[in-house]
């Protein structure tokens, strides 16, 4: 797939501490995808990170909500939501990117779930489905068009992502080899099957 620079980004979300091996909320080799990655964002002019970037005691965290544990589902004002455990609390190591990932050629770091009250999976919309990021006037502001989205996890922020590109009427790609996933419950065959039904192409690779 050939990259178009004036109308691409690469989108690389949440390479973060807490959710690579030894983290909060570690995603099963999540640290494999910090060279993949570094390689694509050589390829590309645009590049936006984004950083999960939780207040302590947010509403996502099992630990704020009496007799939950982690990964049960709670119903929030604007729906059910997965309890995680604490994770990527701002400022703390576990919310800073990994120290391999090169993040000088990012333009752009989008933060989300800042709101005690909403968790935010993807980088355009918070989990209440309302509260913009502002990422979307970004891209429109820049004429880009296309989003290629890579990192973790590929079952809830890159899926959550991706599924709001295209509602938004942006072109979605993503691209397997940066990505790797939570799987909770069949959440990333789910995702997987949502994404091509609204029209997110995958690719294995960026060669
Ligand atoms: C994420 C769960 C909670 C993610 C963030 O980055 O996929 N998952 N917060
Ligand atoms: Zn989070």
């Amino acid at each position: 797939m050939q990259i178009r620079p004036s109308e691409d980004l690469l989108l690389i979300i949440d390479v973060q501490n807490d959710f690579c091996p030894g983290g909060a909320l570690a995603v099963g080799d999540g640290d494999a995808v910090v060279p993949i990655v570094n390689r694509f964002a050589a390829k590309f002019d645009q590049v936006a990170l984004t950083q999960d970037w939780h207040p302590a005691g947010h509403s996502s965290f099992a630990s704020s909500h009496p007799d939950a544990e982690p990964f049960q589902t709670a119903t929030m004002a604007y729906g059910p939501q997965t309890l995680w455990p604490d994770h990527c609390v701002q400022g703390t190591p576990g919310a800073a990117f990994h120290p391999g990932l090169e993040t000088d050629k990012a333009q752009l770091i989008i933060r989300k779930g800042f709101r005690r009250a909403i968790d935010s999976y993807s980088a355009f919309y918070e989990n209440d489905k309302t509260t913009p990021t502002g990422l979307a006037g970004y891209l429109r502001e820049r004429g880009l068009t296309r989003v290629f989205l890579v990192g973790l996890a590929t079952d809830f922020c890159v899926h959550y992502s991706a599924m709001d590109a295209r509602q938004l009427g942006f072109e979605a790609v993503v691209i397997d080899a940066g990505c790797r996933a939570i799987d909770l419950g069949g959440s990333l065959a789910r995702a997987h099957a949502e994404m091509a039904e609204a029209g997110v192409q995958r690719i294995a690779d960026l060669p």
